[in-house]
C-alpha cells in the first residue's frame, strides 16, 4: 500500500495548484459577485487537461487517472468552488461520452469538450419533479422520421446557458408496461442550437453563484437517430454509473472548499487576539482545528479509495457514495467551525469563509443527497455485496 503520490500525480496536482493560485483565486470573489467565470479561466483549465483529466490524450484529455482527478479537483475547489463544479460537470459528461459514445460521437463531441474547443457541456437528468428519483422522469422521446422528438423540461442544469451540447435523458418506453420507471429511459446528445430547445429561468442560488444553473425546455426538439447515446432504454444505467464517478468529484470539491476554510481559520486564529492572547492559544479553538483536520484527512482517504477502485476498473458505487456522504458532511462541519473561529468577521463578505459557507452547503444535496448516499450504501450491504 502506498500513501504517496508518484511523479505524474504530483505533477498534475502541482499544475492544478499553481493555476488555481495564480489565475483563479485572485478572481474568486469577483466570480461569486458577478455570477460569471471568465472565459480565459475555463480555457486555461482545458489547456492544462483539467476539462478531461481521465480522458485519453487522443481525445483531447490529460490521459491521467481518476486519482489525479481527485487531486486536481481539490486544488481548483480550494480556490473557487464555482469553477470547480463547472470542471466537474465537463469531466462527467466527457467520461459518459468516452464510455458509452460511438466513435463518431467521441469525434464530434468528446475531443472538443476535453480540449476546450467548446467551453462547457451539461448533464440534463433532473426535472422539476424528479431529482432523487430519476426513474420517475417525465421528459419523453418518441420516434419521428429518422430520429426522435423530445418533449419535456429539465431543471438544475449546471452550465446550461453556455453549454454547447447536453446529455439528455428521456422516456422511450411509451406505454409499454415493461418499460416504465428506470427501465424505459434512454440517453441522447442534444446540441444547444437544436430548434425547440430553450433556456428557462436562471436560479438565484445561496452559493456557487459563479456557476450558472438553469432550466431547459424541450418543445418538439427533433434529434437524428445517431443522437442516441448507448443502448435504447439503457439510459438509466448510464446516468447511475456517471453519477458514481461524479460523486467522487463532489467529495473532492467539498474537501477543497473545506481545506481553504481551515487554512484561513488557522491563520485568523493566530492573528486575532482576545483577552490579551491569540485565540489560537485557547483549547476551544485548538479542538475545532484538530477535529477539522482529522475529519478532512479521513474524507480525503475515502475519496482516494473510491478513485483508486475506479482507476483499477473495480466496482466503486458504494465507496463513491461513502466518500461523498462523509466528505460533504465533514466539509460542512469544517467550514462551519472555520466561520465560528472568525466570529462576526466570518459572517460578512469581507472574509472568504462567508463564501465557503454558502458554497459548501449544496455538496450535501447535488449529485445525490446525503440521504440517497446512505440508501445506496445500505442497499449494497443488505444485498450482501462485499
Ligand atoms: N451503476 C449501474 N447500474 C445501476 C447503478 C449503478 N450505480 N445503480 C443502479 N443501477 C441499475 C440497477 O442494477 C437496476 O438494473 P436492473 O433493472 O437491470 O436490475 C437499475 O439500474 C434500476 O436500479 P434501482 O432499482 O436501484 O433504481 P431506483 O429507482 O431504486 O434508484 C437510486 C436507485 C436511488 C440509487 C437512484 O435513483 C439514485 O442514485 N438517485 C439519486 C439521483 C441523483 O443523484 N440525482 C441528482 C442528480 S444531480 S446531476
Amino acid at each position: 500500500m502506498h500513501f504517496e503520490f508518484d511523479e505524474s500525480l504530483a505533477l498534475i496536482r502541482s499544475s492544478a495548484r499553481e493555476f488555481a493560485r495564480r489565475e483563479i483565486l485572485p478572481q474568486a470573489t469577483e466570480i461569486d459577485r458577478s455570477g460569471q467565470i471568465p472565459r480565459n479561466i475555463l480555457q486555461g483549465l482545458a489547456e492544462l487537461g483539467m476539462m478531461g483529466v481521465a480522458i485519453p490524450e487522443a481525445w483531447g484529455g490529460a490521459g491521467a487517472t481518476p486519482i489525479a482527478y481527485v487531486a486536481a479537483m481539490i486544488e481548483i475547489a480550494k480556490a473557487c468552488a464555482s469553477t470547480a463544479v463547472t470542471m466537474a460537470v465537463n469531466n462527467m459528461v466527457g467520461e459518459v461520452l468516452l464510455r458509452f459514445g460511438s466513435e463518431a460521437q467521441k469525434e464530434r463531441y468528446l475531443s472538443k469538450l476535453a480540449s476546450g474547443q467548446v467551453l462547457a457541456a451539461s448533464f440534463a437528468l433532473s426535472e422539476p419533479e424528479s431529482g432523487s428519483d430519476p426513474g420517475s422522469m417525465r421528459t419523453t422521446a418518441r420516434r419521428e422520421g429518422k430520429g426522435w422528438l423530445i418533449e419535456g423540461q429539465k431543471q438544475w442544469i449546471t452550465s446550461g446557458d453556455f453549454a454547447s451540447f447536453f446529455i439528455v435523458w428521456a422516456r422511450t418506453g411509451g406505454n409499454d408496461p415493461a418499460l416504465q420507471g428506470p427501465r424505459g429511459i434512454s440517453c441522447f446528445i442534444v446540441e444547444s442550437q437544436a430548434p425547440g430547445l430553450s433556456i428557462g429561468h436562471h436560479e438565484r442560488k445561496m452559493g456557487l453563484r459563479g456557476s450558472s444553473t438553469v432550466a431547459l425546455h424541450f418543445e418538439k426538439v427533433w434529434v437524428p437517430e445517431d443522437a442516441l447515446l448507448g443502448e435504447l432504454h439503457g439510459g438509466f444505467k448510464i446516468a447511475m454509473s456517471a453519477l458514481d464517478g461524479g460523486r467522487i468529484g463532489i467529495a473532492a470539491q467539498a474537501i477543497g472548499i473545506a481545506e481553504a476554510a481551515l487554512e484561513e481559520a488557522i491563520e485568523y486564529a493566530k492573528e486575532r487576539h482576545a483577552f490579551g492572547r491569540p485565540i489560537a492559544d485557547y483549547q476551544a479553538i485548538q479542538w475545532m482545528i484538530a477535529d477539522s483536520r482529522t475529519e478532512l484527512d479521513a474524507a480525503t482517504l475515502l475519496a482516494y479509495r473510491a478513485a483508486f477502485l475506479k482507476t483499477q476498473g473495480r466496482p466503486f458505487t458504494r465507496e463513491a457514495a461513502m466518500a461523498k456522504l462523509f466528505a460533504t458532511e465533514a466539509a460542512w462541519r469544517v467550514v462551519d467551525r472555520a466561520l465560528q473561529i472568525h466570529g462576526g468577521y466570518g459572517y460578512v463578505a469581507e472574509y472568504d469563509v462567508e463564501r465557503h459557507y454558502r458554497d459548501v452547503r449544496v455538496t450535501r444535496i447535488y449529485e445525490g443527497t446525503s440521504e440517497i448516499q446512505r440508501l445506496v450504501i445500505a442497499r449494497s450491504l443488505l444485498r450482501g455485496q462485499i
